[in-house]
């Protein structure tokens, strides 16, 4: 890196139900350089990780674009192009979560790889959990509720036709 040039974080995700945790990373990440690319996961590469997520890749770009840390967002196709993605963008340090220490160390000889804390207490897939949770709740409510109504009918012909 010459003096003058920017210095490139790069990070890579799914980013998908974009939330707290993902905005406090990259916070964290812009405030290591000048500028922080993100490679995001394709739809194809999430179906290649046995992911599918909610909002596609698009719209994930979209909302990563939208935010202030993040000054260029592209695709991640494939496990193996992060090595010539740093070439690439010529990025200074390579960032990511702490579910993620240790497995990019081999890049290490490219640039700086850092690894920060995880927010511990939210995740995509909590609360894509929760989410399916409230509809299977509702769905035992209204399964109760017909149930009785159904008793309520029966006995009403019951009676009807024992008259
Ligand atoms: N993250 C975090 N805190 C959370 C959830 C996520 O700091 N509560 C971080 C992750 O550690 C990761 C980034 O946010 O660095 C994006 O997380 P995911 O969208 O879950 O990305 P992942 O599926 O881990 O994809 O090649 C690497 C993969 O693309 C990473």
């Amino acid at each position: 890196m010459s003096h003058n040039s920017p210095k490139i974080v790069i990070t890579y995700g799914t980013f998908d139900l974009f939330h707290v945790g993902h905005v406090r990373l990259l916070r964290r990440l812009s405030a290591l350089g000048d500028k922080l690319y993100v490679g995001i996961s394709s739809d194809s590469f999430n179906a290649l990780k046995g992911k599918k997520s909610f909002y596609s890749y698009e719209e994930r770009k979209e909302i990563l674009e939208s935010t202030q840390y993040v000054d260029l967002v592209f695709s991640e196709d494939t496990w193996e192009q992060k090595r010539s993605d740093i070439e690439k963008y010529k990025a200074d340090i390579l960032g990511m979560g702490s579910d993620w220490t240790n497995k990019f160390d081999e890049l290490n000889d490219i640039c700086e790889v850092v690894y920060l804390p995880r927010t511990e207490e939210i995740s995509t897939t909590d609360i894509k959990k929760m989410l399916s949770k409230i509809n299977s709740d509702e769905l035992d409510v209204l399964e109760s509720s017909l149930h009785s109504a159904l008793e309520v009918v029966k006995s009403v012909s019951n009676s009807f036709h024992n008259r």
